[in-house]
């Protein structure tokens, strides 16, 4: 029997979460097709330069997607349902404190790691957890309450954890099963016709609306599905003037005319979705909630330390112009700062050690060897050329922005209590396999490929 190897059920695995997401929140199905249009339209404009950041094929079928779970337990869980489809924790974000209302989550993203991987499908998933030991959202009655609820639930059962631990020891699985493990696994994702129980919803929401929409229901489900567009600005033109009233601004870097950097986001909130609720008189009655909406990316060149605290230091001032002056839009005075302050070619971030890139040979260098070891002057020398490595994973301040689009009340947050301590060591405790550090992953990648250029000079004795 012929085996299904991982990046095949991972590339399967979002086809068909794909079908079902569309069926379940039809608003979906209108942004891919969207997406979709903007897409060609952009390759028809600017040929092959638009497939700069990934080949068309990788971009149309790529999406990220986010779930929330309730424990670390569970959490070690769906890390093994990820480790099936090839995909890895990378990253650890702090949302507690990033948005204006309470979000008691910590997250990271499961995604593949290698580049091959990436390039034959990048499906990652923004998976949160709750933070109910953090005092600043439960007190202990409440914990306790929402901890024994969460410990009577289940979210993957058995057969699904075995048949994912197998896929990734075996690095697949036989085609009969494999139908099997994507079945189950989409399945786990969907959204439960069980009915709610409304004063416990409504207690959890008077916290967070986030922890209701984790820990106020018996199983989880897809929270959105995000496809990948080549322009977000024309993007976001063509769903207003399709009448889908998106937030009020593109989130990330802001549209100008240089080298697209880390991640551009936007969204829409979805529609309310029938599910049953059960009254506390025993009564089951037919309900609405809202918890779920779209979402659409762009993506650009991944950034080095030092170009991501550049980053961080223009939102600030950023920040800091507009409490000056409020009337100001922020796109203007986003792309006021970055021609400022930020290089307008990939060349420029190479200099200044601002991006990542791999690099290979190039056709027709120079005879002989490099006299040079820079990578910038390898490349300027005509010994090299510079492809850029692009951005794989989240923005806390843009995913914070999701999550408060995604919030119908404030919540209530203690600040007076001292937070739980939760970072990156306590994640991997919790999922019990180290967080990959995105940093690291991108300048091993680059750094791979400045060896293989050298071996290259060295070995065909130039
Ligand atoms: C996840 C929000 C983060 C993104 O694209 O930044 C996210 C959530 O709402 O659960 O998906
Ligand atoms: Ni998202």
């Amino acid at each position: 029997m012929t085996t299904v190897p991982t990046w095949e059920l991972r590339a399967r695995f979002a086809r068909s979460l794909s079908e079902m997401y569309g069926r379940e929140v039809p608003a979906y199905t209108t942004l891919v097709e969207v997406s979709a249009q903007v897409n060609r339209d952009v390759i028809s404009r600017d040929g092959t330069a638009a497939e700069r950041f990934g080949s068309i094929e990788r971009v149309t079928a790529e999406r990220h997607g986010a779930i929330r779970v309730g424990t670390p337990q569970e959490l070690a869980q769906v890390a093994r349902v990820f480790g099936g489809l090839g995909m890895h924790p990378v990253g650890f974000y702090d949302l507690r404190e990033a948005a204006a209302s309470a979000v008691p989550v910590v997250s990271t993203a499961f995604r593949p790691v290698d580049a091959d991987e990436l390039a034959r499908n990048p499906f990652r998933v923004f998976t949160s957890v709750l933070t109910t030991a953090d005092p600043r959202f439960f007190d202990d009655d409440l914990r306790a309450e929402v901890e024994a609820f969460l410990a009577g639930r289940v979210l993957f059962g058995e057969d699904l954890l075995e048949l994912a631990d197998r896929a990734e020891h075996e690095g697949g699985l036989p085609a009969r099963v494999a139908d099997r493990f994507l079945g189950l696994a989409v399945g786990a994702f969907e959204l439960s016709a069980a009915p709610v129980d409304r004063a416990w919803y409504e207690r959890l929401e008077r916290v967070s609306s986030v922890a209701a929409d984790i820990g106020g229901v018996s199983s989880t489900h897809i929270n959105h599905l995000t496809p990948r567009v080549l322009d977000i600005d024309e993007l976001y033109r063509r769903m207003v003037a399709r009448g889908v009233t998106m937030i009020d601004a593109i989130q990330g870097p802001p549209d100008w005319e240089g080298p697209d950097v880390l991640l551009r986001q936007t969204s829409f909130r979805a529609l309310a979705e029938t599910r049953a609720m059960r009254e506390p008189d025993g009564s089951v009655v037919p309900g609405a909630l809202r918890v779920r909406f779209g979402e659409v990316e762009a993506r650009g060149i991944a950034l080095t330390p030092a170009g991501r605290a550049r980053y961080d230091d223009l939102l600030r001032r950023i920040d800091a112009l507009l409490a000056a002056e409020p009337s100001r839009a922020r796109a203007d005075v986003a792309r006021e700062l970055w021609r400022e302050s930020w290089p307008a070619t990939e060349r420029g971030l190479l200099a200044e050690g601002l991006a990542y890139f791999t690099f290979e040979v190039a056709a027709g260098h120079p005879p002989g060897r490099p006299p040079v070891e820079s990578p910038v002057a390898l490349l300027d020398g005509g010994w090299v050329t510079a492809t850029p490595i692009v951005y794989e994973d989240f923005l806390p301040r843009s995913a914070a922005g999701i999550f408060q689009s995604n919030l119908s009340g404030e919540g209530t947050r203690h600040r007076s209590r001292r937070g739980a301590d939760h970072d990156a060591a306590w994640m991997s405790a919790a999922i019990g396999r180290a967080v990959h550090d995105p940093f690291s992953l991108y300048a091993a990648q680059q750094a791979r490929s400045l060896d293989r250029v050298a071996v290259a000079f060295v070995s065909a004795g130039r």
